[in-house]
This record gives C-alpha cells, sequence and structure tokens, in this order.
C-alpha cells in the first residue's frame, strides 16, 4: 500500500538530509532547497502528487528550514520533523464528527462512476451498525442498470433496509422518501446512494444539485477513486464547485502503489479526508487521520 509515495518521502529525507550535512556555512539557503525539489520534484509527480502540492510542500519545507543553522549529529531530526510539519499543513485537520450530528443524519456520496460510492456506503452501514445505531439506504442511484439490486444485496447481508423506488425515477425523491422513513422508524442514519457521474454530464449534475436542494444533506461526501491520480483532482475541484463537497473518501489505497493523489486532493480542495477505503470487505474502511498518515510517510 503507498509503497512509492513512502519510498519517495523517505529518500527525499535522506537525499536533503546529506545535503545539508554537506551544507558549509552550516545554515540552510532558500537555494539549497530550490536544488533539493528540482531533484525530486520528478519522483513525486511520478507517486501522483500534484504539481501544485510539491509547490506547497516546498513552501512548508522552505518556510520550516530556511536561515536555520545545522547543529551537529541534529540534522536528520531537523529535516524529520520540518518534512512532517509541512506534509501536515496539506490537510484540513478538523473533520466533521458524524456521531456528533442531529439524528437522523443524511450522509449523500457522490463521486464518479465506479469510484466505489456503493461499497462505501456498505461498509459505513457496517460501520454504524458495529456501535449499535440503526441506518437506511436510500437507492438513490436510479440511472445504472442493476445499481438497485446491487444495493439490495449489500442490505440483505448487512440485515439493514432499503428505501427504492423505480429505475428512472426521481433521485431527489427516493432519498427524501428514506429520509421520512428513518422519521417515522426513529433510525439514526440515511446512507444516500447516486449514480456515478462525470462533471460534463450537465443533466446529471444538474440531478445532483436538486438532491442537495431538496434534501440539505447533513454531509456530502465525495469518493473518489485514489487509482485515479491527476484527474482525482480534477473531479474533487468540479464537484466541489458544483454542489459543495463536506468531506471525501478515497477508495482502492489497498491496491494504490502511488499514493500521492490522497496529498493531492486534500491539498486541492481543503477538505477533510473522512475514511480512506482499503479493500473489498465490509470492515475495510479506516478512518484517516493525517498525523499518523504523515508520521508513516517520514518514520524511515
Ligand atoms: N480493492 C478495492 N476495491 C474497491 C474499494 N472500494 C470499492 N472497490 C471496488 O470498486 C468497484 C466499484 O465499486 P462500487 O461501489 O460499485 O462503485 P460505485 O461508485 O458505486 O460505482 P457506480 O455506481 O457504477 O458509479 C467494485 O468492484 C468494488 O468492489 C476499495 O477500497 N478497495
Ligand atoms: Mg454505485
Amino acid at each position: 500500500m503507498l509503497k512509492l509515495l513512502k519510498k519517495v518521502f523517505s529518500r527525499s529525507k535522506q537525499g536533503l538530509e546529506k545535503k545539508v550535512k554537506r551544507i558549509a556555512k552550516k545554515r540552510i539557503a532558500e537555494g539549497d532547497i530550490d536544488d533539493f525539489f528540482a531533484e525530486i520534484e520528478p519522483e513525486l509527480l511520478q507517486a501522483n502528487v500534484a504539481l501544485e502540492a510539491v509547490e506547497a510542500l516546498k513552501v512548508g519545507l522552505k518556510r520550516e528550514l530556511v536561515g536555520k543553522e545545522i547543529k551537529r549529529g541534529q540534522a536528520g531530526r531537523l529535516i524529520r520533523d520540518a518534512f512532517k510539519r509541512a506534509l501536515l499543513e496539506l490537510f484540513v485537520q478538523e473533520k466533521p464528527d458524524i456521531f456528533k450530528l442531529k439524528r437522523p443524519v443524511l450522509l449523500l456520496f457522490l463521486g464518479f462512476n465506479g469510484s466505489g460510492k456503493t461499497t462505501t456506503i456498505a461498509k459505513v452501514a457496517n460501520l454504524l451498525l458495529k456501535k449499535k445505531l440503526k441506518p437506511v439506504l436510500a437507492a438513490g442511484d436510479t440511472f445504472r442498470a442493476a445499481s438497485i439490486e446491487q444495493l439490495e444485496e449489500h442490505a440483505r447481508r448487512l440485515g439493514v433496509e432499503v428505501v427504492k423506488h423505480k429505475y428512472g425515477s426521481d433521485s431527489a425523491a427516493v432519498i427524501f422518501d428514506a429520509r421520512k422513513h428513518a422519521e417515522a422508524k426513529g433510525l439514526d442514519f440515511i446512507l444516500a446512494d447516486t449514480a456515478g457521474r462525470s462533471h460534463a454530464n450537465v443533466n446529471l449534475m444538474d440531478e445532483l444539485k436538486k438532491v442537495v436542494r431538496v434534501n440539505r444533506p447533513n454531509l456530502k461526501i465525495l469518493v473518489l477513486d485514489s487509482l485515479t491520480g491527476n484527474d482525482a483532482v480534477e473531479q474533487a475541484r468540479k464537484f466541489d464547485e458544483a454542489v459543495g463537497v463536506d468531506a471525501v473518501v478515497l477508495t482502492k489505497v489497498d491496491v494504490n502503489e502511488k499514493g500521492g493523489s490522497i496529498l493531492s486532493v486534500a491539498w486541492a480542495i481543503r477538505k477533510p479526508i473522512l475514511w480512506l477505503g482499503t479493500g473489498q470487505k465490509y470492515d475495510d474502511l479506516k478512518p484517516f487521520d493525517p498525523e499518523k498518515f504523515v508520521e508513516d510517510l517520514v518514520k524511515v
């Protein structure tokens, strides 16, 4: 998982440490950081860290290091701490606590085709059930063939209810009904599925805007496939512009060697990452902790 990203950061850190140790004047200059970035930039890009996130990292490292005196034996630690702080800045630290929202809580899942929305909904339902909370699923994808059956199959396995209408019906109305159902039955969460869509599809984006207008979800959760690299950044921006994204889930991290999209997306839209999808099983949903993530990247 994220092997390439870890390798790049581990090598970068060691590279900068070596460079710093060689500095004759014993104070780090802006040019030293520029030189260093000229070397590592291709590797960062290769690991799917978007150029603008690389730039942000450079600014952060400069602020942390330029003018710093290098004391004997302390270069390693100085560099590691600088990396850590600069990396952490790419992330929004505060994230919404879904358990503290007023019930019933409506979580709307949206995103590009095949990004992992429906699977993530099943995983979140599983998480809620483990906490003895009662979710209902809303079959808001009335567009793609077999989408309702797919959601129903998850619901059957998990033992939760689905509110559904016919294919081709109004997604906003399905989710509206699911909320009514949750209110009537005293359920805690409505997990609303939506059809996969591209921001270029005006009709489907308009439908999503209507879903949001009619139902006022507590959180609009953008589900992004971490394998899509720079496209993930573009998708994040467009969805955010269209309906306003509150939080992000990055999926398929288990099969992602590169991993840079996690940094890129976080930086591009400045929204918290709630969870990482780390496999196809219901338990493969990990809360995202920026501190831990960054610690892991710079620890080697
Ligand atoms: N390895 C891995 N596979 C995942 C993960 N999340 C989802 N998938 C797989 O990705 C594929 C698409 O997942 P769906 O949940 O159907 O995606 P979707 O966004 O609902 O797709 P549409 O409704 O067609 O837009 C499925 O084969 C899932 O099993 C993950 O975290 N890791
Ligand atoms: Mg789906």
